[in-house]
């Protein structure tokens, strides 16, 4: 049976939601006129005011908002509420050049809180459950988000935090933890691990994890649900509308609500900025249209993906978003054709391999090289190089009718690459270094 956290909204007909989105936009853009000047004065250079917003369908009429917008106007040039009117901020480890620093009133924060919920009941979770929160607690969002959602639920909460990977599975066993909240690569860990010390899917009391933060494949959730036993659920978001929740993945497991009555999603071509139609492939831009504190209007995430907008069996209306394919900043272009990771990562999965893997890029003689770091398991490792070879000249067919190129296989040693706590890291581009 199909849970609901808010069903009146979750599962509001088109017209309903609609009509939600309008009113609320339209107050949103007069809010933001009103009391974000940075904001006001794009508007003013693009020649909009808010009389010109009486509905979504003026959505395109905004200016956006990048990442370099959000720089510039570093710590408080965006936000909507005076600091007495604010309760918390969260911030963005700033891997990518300076952090970013998201500021939340109270009525911002029980939103984000709202829309995790939403994905933990949509994972089954109720207040029988016992949820064990294994995202970074602090900045980052994961952890707050996902802790705040499973209060909310009534969830007998677990705020273990990210690492200490062995007092992790002593709480998941002796508590009888049902769900799992963490990145994808933590929870393969977390299963690796598990497995070592002789636990399998039949011991493990989980039932259903809940994992995002990262792009990871349909093949790494096929991994981690046998592993695990348990029924792996996708949630996106990102620091800057809130963190984890801004959509979610239902029992259909097939692409992520959008908490529409919150965020508007649009897909445009990143090179034109014009919107795509429904369908196709582009950089996911968000406005959220009632956050009161930091309120993203038309903010470009560089996330590729698409939209889906046919019914889902789950009976929520939402609009669906597919598995983010990347980043187009994580995308490598390498002899000019475009890769992402999580290619590679598909296509090693497939080939029996886990989620183990690193890749290195570098310019030799004024030449791209792509190396294929990836580890063996236990299963496959040997030192005959007959066996080794074949298995590389596999991969390196596998690699190349995904890509198109060629690529240079490593396999190593079992866990010779280092283990990843929250997100992982699988990119080093030595071009850029
Ligand atoms: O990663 C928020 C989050 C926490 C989401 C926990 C889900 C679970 P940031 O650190 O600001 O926030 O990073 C946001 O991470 O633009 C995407 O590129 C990527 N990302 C987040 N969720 C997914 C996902 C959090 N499910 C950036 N699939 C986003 C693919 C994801 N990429």
């Amino acid at each position: 049976m199909e849970r609901y956290y808010q069903k009146e909204i979750e599962c509001a007909s088109r017209e309903e939601l609609r009509a939600i989105q309008d009113e609320k936009l339209v107050k949103q853009v007069k809010h933001v006129w009103d009391n974000v000047p940075y904001y006001r004065k794009k508007m003013e250079e693009k020649g909009v005011t808010p009389d010109d917003i009486k509905s979504v369908d003026d959505l395109h009429k905004l200016p956006f908002l990048t990442k370099a917008d959000l720089r510039e106007a570093y710590p408080y040039g965006l936000m909507g509420k005076p600091l007495k009117d604010c309760v918390r901020i969260q911030s963005t480890s700033g891997t990518t050049g300076k952090r970013v620093v998201a500021f939340y009133t109270q009525h911002d924060i029980d939103l984000w809180e709202e829309c995790c919920a939403r994905a933990i009941t949509a994972a089954g979770g109720t207040e029988e459950d016992v949820c064990q929160v294994s995202y970074g607690y602090g900045l980052f969002t994961g952890g707050p988000g996902l802790n705040g959602g499973s209060h909310k639920v009534g969830c007998l909460t677990v705020p273990t935090s990210s690492g200490n990977t062995d007092r992790q599975i002593m709480f998941i066993m002796d508590l009888q933890a049902t769900i799992l909240c963490c990145t994808p690569s933590y929870a393969a860990y977390l299963g690796e691990r598990m497995k070592e010390l002789g636990y399998g899917p039949d011991d493990i009391p989980l039932k259903a994890g809940i994992f995002g933060a990262e792009a990871w494949s349909e093949e790494m959730r096929q991994d981690i649900q046998k592993t695990l036993g348990i029924k792996a659920y996708d949630i996106y978001g990102l620091t800057e509308l809130s963190g984890p929740g801004v959509s979610f993945e239902c029992s259909a497991q097939n692409g992520m609500h959008v908490n529409e009555d919150h965020f508007i999603p649009e897909i445009i071509d990143p090179d034109t900025g014009e919107v795509l139609p429904d369908g196709e492939q582009g950089e996911l831009v968000f406005t959220a249209i009632d956050k009161e504190a930091f309120p993203m209007m038309r903010y470009r995430t560089r996330d590729v993906c698409t939209l889906i907008r046919e019914k889902c069996s789950c009976g929520r209306t939402h609009v669906r978003m597919a598995k983010p394919k990347g980043r187009t900043d994580d995308m490598l272009i390498i002899r000019g054709v475009n890769v992402f990771p999580s290619q590679i990562e598909t296509v090693l999965l497939k080939h029996g391999y886990a989620a183990n893997y690193q890749i290195v890029v570098d310019r030799v003689n004024n030449t791209d090289t792509l190396d294929v770091q990836v580890e063996m398991t236990p299963e496959m490792f040997t030192d005959n190089m007959g066996e080794i070879s074949a298995r590389q000249k596999d991969l390196v067919e596998g690699l190349r009718s995904m890509l198109g190129i060629k690529a240079k296989v490593s396999l190593v040693a079992p866990k010779s690459i280092v283990r990843s706590e929250g997100k992982a890291v699988r990119v080093i581009d030595r071009r850029k270094i």
